[in-house]
């Protein structure tokens, strides 16, 4: 039975933990896209199951890049609907199966969101006019503000996309990224979000980088009762490459699961970089085996089976 199975529709809590309609605390684990528009191939059925099946996953997360190569906001119409149409396989395979589905509006180049706010406007009403009966979508409204983007302007960008999706989807949860690619966690602390209670802050690490300084924000946000969500994570270098760390990155895991925190591993692809889940040779789209598989992806397996 996978966890959707087991506990449907979730909503945040006055603790800020991710619940069941029980109250039953629940943590989702999984894996990520890269970009869409980048490795299309891997949104096929037979993967998803696999994923579910051999390797325990709660929960994919779909990145759709807004900007780079082929993004929703810089391709033209034609790419617009290509990308509606992954999204929506990518649920129904998602939904099909049994797991919960990540639509992650993948801003990164656009380094503040409030830039593609009209087109994310537009998104995310017809996201929600689509899913809002489902139960296992979370709506992730900006992957990771950067450079010079303020909370206020995160602030200020979810308060206008936050009643768009509630007017379709009264209950799905909303993950909102935070400052500094999703690290500034205390900004959401000293200044919550209060048009709506089912939301959840983003926080993003990738372990050989990013190691107490990031992990104190966290538990100050935790602790604090801050609802919190990592939707992606790695291993390695925060430029998706050089080395893993695996001992920082068990240091992670286990804080994360300390405080019931849910997260999903970057990224399924076979590009050459050390965050990617398969090996440059390795062009299948399913059924993969050990040799397949880069270390992280290996090492993230493992936590996954450890904790179904
Ligand atoms: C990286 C990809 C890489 C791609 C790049 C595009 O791994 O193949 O060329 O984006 O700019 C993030 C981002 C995520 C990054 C990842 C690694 O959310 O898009 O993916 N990362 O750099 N935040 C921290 C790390």
């Amino acid at each position: 039975m996978t966890k959707y199975e087991k506990h449907g529709a979730l909503h945040v809590n006055s603790k800020g933990k991710l619940v069941d309609h029980n109250n039953e605390t629940v943590v989702l684990r999984g894996l990520s896209t890269h970009g869409l528009s980048w490795y299309p191939q891997y949104i096929n059925r037979d993967f998803f199951e696999f994923m579910s099946e051999k390797w325990k996953v709660d929960v994919i997360r779909l990145a759709m890049y807004t900007a780079e190569l082929d993004g929703y906001c810089t391709g033209d119409e034609k790419n617009k609907e290509k990308l509606i149409e992954l999204v929506d396989k990518g649920v129904k395979y998602a939904t099909e199966l049994g797991l919960y589905v990540i639509i992650d509006w993948h801003i990164l180049l656009d380094s503040n969101p409030l830039m593609h706010k009209d087109e994310a406007v537009k998104f995310f009403e017809l996201m929600a006019q689509k899913y809002h009966a489902y139960g296992n979508v979370f709506y992730e409204i900006c992957n990771e503000p950067n450079v010079d983007c303020t909370w206020a302007d995160i602030k200020a960008y979810a308060e206008e996309v936050i009643p768009v999706i509630r007017k379709y989807d009264e209950y799905a949860v909303i993950l909102c990224g935070t400052p500094t690619w999703s690290q500034d966690v205390e900004n959401a602390v000293e200044d919550p979000i209060t048009i709506d209670k089912n939301l959840m802050y983003v926080l993003h690490f990738y372990a050989d980088t990013h190691r107490d300084k990031l992990r104190n924000k966290f538990i100050y946000a935790a602790d604090k009762g801050l609802p919190l969500f990592i939707t992606e994570f790695g291993c390695c270098d925060a430029n998706g490459d050089l080395s893993n760390n695996f001992e920082q990155s068990d240091i992670w895991i286990e804080l994360a699961d300390k405080y019931d925190v849910s997260y999903v591993m970057w990224n399924i692809s076979n590009r050459d970089e050390t965050s990617a889940s398969f090996v440059p040779e390795c062009d299948k789209v399913t059924d993969f085996e050990d040799a397949d598989l880069r270390e992280a992806c290996k090492w993230f397996v493992n936590v996954l089976k450890e904790h179904a």
